[in-house]
Formats: structure tokens, sequence, C-alpha cells
């Protein structure tokens, strides 16, 4: 085996192909470049997996433009794909980002249908799949990720038949009827019947998926078993977590505890501190929560001089119309709250349009008394996991949505249809009146769940379900 192998169940090693690389490039402010670990979802969620051996990863840098070589970073090999400009704006932001998305999260905007869009996703599909098939090794389980690679493993298959094939779809698949209206629809379930094993959140995508592969190409099934010609090809849910045991011990740590602190006293000492923290998306559901609050706030329920809301809103897809209206939306709302709500010295909605580290992150976990998640539609929602996981001390509230993946799980948080703001506030309040005890009582079935369901169990199921085939 080579350098750019993990040893896993059967000696088969392990190659990643993401659209993105785990890493950013970054100028220090000496000049130098370096790279650094990047923020999201899939990074959080791949990296221990990665750290535990070292194995190979194939993605884009983040920067147009010719691909640098190949190098590693903590003991992973990192294999960076070119993409152009135009691959970036018609690929990336086109139809990954202004149709999938927008199907796949139930058509929250409308998805745009676009031929250029189309044509770019096979052309930049076929490249990812190229690099795949050039640095596998012989009979190496190839773990394909996410919707903008849907065609990846049925080019794959084609070049390496030797490599077992897993796909994972992070966010959610859509029912019959919105699926249907994609255009290139077979040429989608094509792609991902190359794979062995197509994992998903949910059941209920892997269901949609096995009834839109009868239904669209003619494929019989028998429970996860899809019957595509002479393969058999299974799907079935892997609901992704959190790095549950590191994120305990960082909010442990006697400075997160310290900082949780702080952050309440810089805030003014709330009676209550609530916290959202998002990509600046509009599955999230930002405005429905922000109306909640400002009508609690408007009706006297709760009060300016007791609360705080701080919205972490990390920046997302900033080229992309949809996201730029979405910004302006949002501070504009947000503006308005704070211009009728607030106090001289102290806005009631802190707004904080940026990224921040993961250990500032933990400790504005640690300090909020409720964890606002009220996503429109969301294929899991790691944020709503990490704060169970830092909440050592068993209190503070979940408010979480029912659309959110991670509401299968978390039976015990204050679940919520965030389309109803009556029933939206009628939750935030209960949550923010709830006794000691009783948040004690949830936490603790929450926390039990998410320490045990961690993320190396989720990765370990996967590749344990791949190898076994
Ligand atoms: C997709 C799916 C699915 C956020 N701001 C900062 C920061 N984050 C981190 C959070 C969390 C991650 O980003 C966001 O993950 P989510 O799961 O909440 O949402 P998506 O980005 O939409 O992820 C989602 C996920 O993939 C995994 O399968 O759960 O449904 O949509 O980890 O902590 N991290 C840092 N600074 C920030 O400012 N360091």
């Amino acid at each position: 085996m080579g350098n750019a192998g993990v040893s896993t169940a059967g000696g088969r090693s392990l190659l990643v192909v993401a659209n993105r690389l785990p890493v950013d490039r970054v100028t220090e402010p000496d000049g130098t470049q370096s790279w650094r670990r990047s923020p999201g979802g899939l990074v959080a969620a791949l990296e221990p997996v990665m750290r535990r051996g070292g194995g190979a990863w194939v993605g884009w840098s983040g920067i147009p433009g010719e691909a640098p070589q190949p190098f590693t970073q903590d003991g992973t090999t990192l294999v960076p794909v070119s993409l152009t400009a135009r691959d970036v704006a018609e690929y990336y932001e086109g139809f990954s980002n202004s149709t999938l998305w927008p199907l796949y999260h139930d058509v929250i905007v409308p998805a745009v249908y676009e031929r250029q869009f189309w044509d770019a996703y096979v052309r930049v599909n076929r490249r990812f799949a190229e690099a795949a098939a050039e640095v596998a090794e012989e009979r190496a389980l190839v773990w394909v990720q996410d919707y903008q690679l849907q065609l990846v493993p049925a080019m794959l298959r084609e070049l390496r038949p030797d490599v077992r094939i897993g796909f994972f779809l992070h966010i959610p698949f859509p029912p019959d009827e919105l699926f249907q209206q994609l255009p290139w629809r077979t040429q989608i379930l094509e792609g991902l019947l190359g794979a062995d094993l197509v994992g998903f959140q949910r059941t209920g995508a892997a269901t949609n998926f096995i009834r839109l592969c009868r239904r669209l190409l003619g494929y019989g099934y028998r429970r996860d078993r899809i019957f595509a010609d002479h393969r058999v090809v299974r799907a079935q849910a892997f609901p992704i977590s959190v790095d549950s045991a590191r994120l305990s011990e960082l909010a442990g740590r006697p400075e997160t505890m310290q900082r949780a602190r702080e952050i309440r006293a810089e805030l003014g000492d709330p009676a209550k501190l609530l916290l959202g923290v998002d990509r600046l998306d509009y599955t999230k559901g930002l405005r429905h929560r922000l109306t909640a609050f400002d009508e609690l706030l408007a009706e006297g329920k709760i009060k300016s001089s007791e609360v705080a809301f701080v919205q972490i809103a990390t920046p997302s897809r900033e080229r992309v119309e949809q996201y730029r209206v979405l910004r302006d939306e949002i501070e504009l709302q947000i503006g308005r709250i704070n211009g009728e709500r607030s106090r001289l010295g102290t806005p009631v909605v802190h707004y904080l349009h940026t990224s921040y580290s993961q250990d500032e992150l933990v400790a504005m976990y640690c300090a909020a008394d409720v964890m606002v998640v009220t996503p429109l539609r969301d294929g899991m929602n790691l944020v709503a996991k990490e704060y169970v996981a830092c909440r050592n001390d068993r209190r503070g509230a979940l408010v979480l949505s029912e659309f959110a993946g991670a509401a299968v799980e978390l039976r015990r948080a204050f679940l919520v249809n965030p389309h109803d703001i009556d029933g939206l506030k009628e939750t935030l309040l209960r949550a923010l009146r709830a006794d000691p005890a009783e948040l004690g009582r949830r936490m603790g079935t929450l926390r039990r769940h998410v320490l045990e369901h961690d993320v190396n169990r989720w990765a370990d199921r996967f590749l344990d379900a791949l190898t076994r085939g």
C-alpha cells in the first residue's frame, strides 16, 4: 500500500472525493501563503475520520485557475483539481448552487434550469472522476461526497472497475414530484447508481431515491437494494454527526468557560442569551426566527433589557444572486429590529457576518441559554448536535426545526415548525421559561444520543457497509 492510503477493513485504502479540499489558502500578515483547515459541515464531519489514519483527498482548492501540485497536510495527501473561473460560475455557482441546492431543499427559492450549467456539471464531474481514477490505489474504497459530484460514481466505475465506490449525500434528496422537474433527472440517477452504496441522511431520502429509480429507470428493488442491470446498489440512511468527545472536552476547558462568561459580560449580562449559528443561506430560516423574536419583543412577552440575540451568519456563496438578495433582506430586518427595539448602547440583535474560530464558537455555545436552529429544510444540521455536545452542564435549551434531519434523532429538543410563527414564538417562550430540572432532563437525553452517535460511528458504519458489499 502506498502512502496515499489508509488501511481500512479488508486492507483497502481510502480515497475521498469532494468538491472542496478540506483546506483554504490563507495569506499570513507577513505575506507568506499557507493552507488552513476550512469551516463548514463536510470538513467538520470528515476531518476526524481522515486524522485517524491519513488518507487521500481529491478536491478543488477554492482558487480558480491551474491546480497546485498534490501535497500532504496533517498526514492526508491532498490532490487538487483545477476549476476555471467559468467552471466556478457554471458548475459550482450555477448547476450545484442555483439548480440542485434549491431543488433538493424543497424549492424554497426557484431552481434555475440552464443547459450551459448542466454541460459544465458533466465536464467538471468527469475531471474529478479522472483525477480519482488516476490516484486511487488498486481495489481502493472511494468515497464520493455530496450533490456537486453525483455523476462521479458512474464515470469512475467506467474508468476503474476494480475500486469500490460509496457516495454520501449531505443534503436532502427530494420527493418524486420535485425531482421530476429536473431536465437531467435520469442522468443524475444513473450517475449515482455507479456507486455500490448510496448513503443519505434520512431513511425518507433513501426511499425517495429507490422509488425514483423504479419509476424513471424501471429498476426493481427489495428493501434497500436496487437491481440495476447486472449490479446491486444499496441505498441506506447514515445520519451524520459531530466529533462529540472533542467538542465536549473543548467546552470543559477552564479557558472556554472563562471565555463564555466574558461573552455574556460583553453583551451586558442579559438574563437570557439566544444564539443562532448558520451559513447565511435561505434554507436556514433566519427570517422566520427573527420575525418571531421581534414579535415577542413587540408584544412585551420578552424585554430588550433582559434578552440578547446573537446571530452568527457565516458568509456563503456570495456571488450567487439569491444569496445577495437574502443578505440584504436579513440585514434590513435586523436593522429594523434594532432600530425599534434596542436601547442606547445595547442592540438587542448582535449580527456577525463573519467566520469564527472553533474555540470561539464553542464558547458561544456554552454561553447561550437558547440555541435557535430553524431551517426550512436541512440534510442534518451539525450546529444542533454541536450545541448538545458542548453542554456538559446539561443546561441550555435547543429549539430545533422539524425539517432538519437532526430532528429525527433529537426528539427531546424543543421541536418546532418554523413556518408557524405563532408556534415558533410559543416554543421560544417555553424554552426561555423552562425550569432547570426540565432542561437537565431534556439535555441529558440529547447528550446520551449525541455522545454515543458521533461522527466516528457515522464514518465507521458507512465504511463497514461499503467494505462488506
Ligand atoms: C451541510 C448540510 C449537514 C458555522 N459557522 C462557523 C463554523 N460553522 C460550522 C458549524 C458546523 C458547520 O459549519 C455547519 O454545518 P451545518 O450542518 O449546520 O450546515 P451546512 O453547512 O449547510 O452543511 C447539513 C452538513 O452538510 C453535514 O452533512 O448537516 O444539513 O446542509 O459544523 O460549526 N465553524 C467555524 N466558524 C464559524 O464561524 N469554525
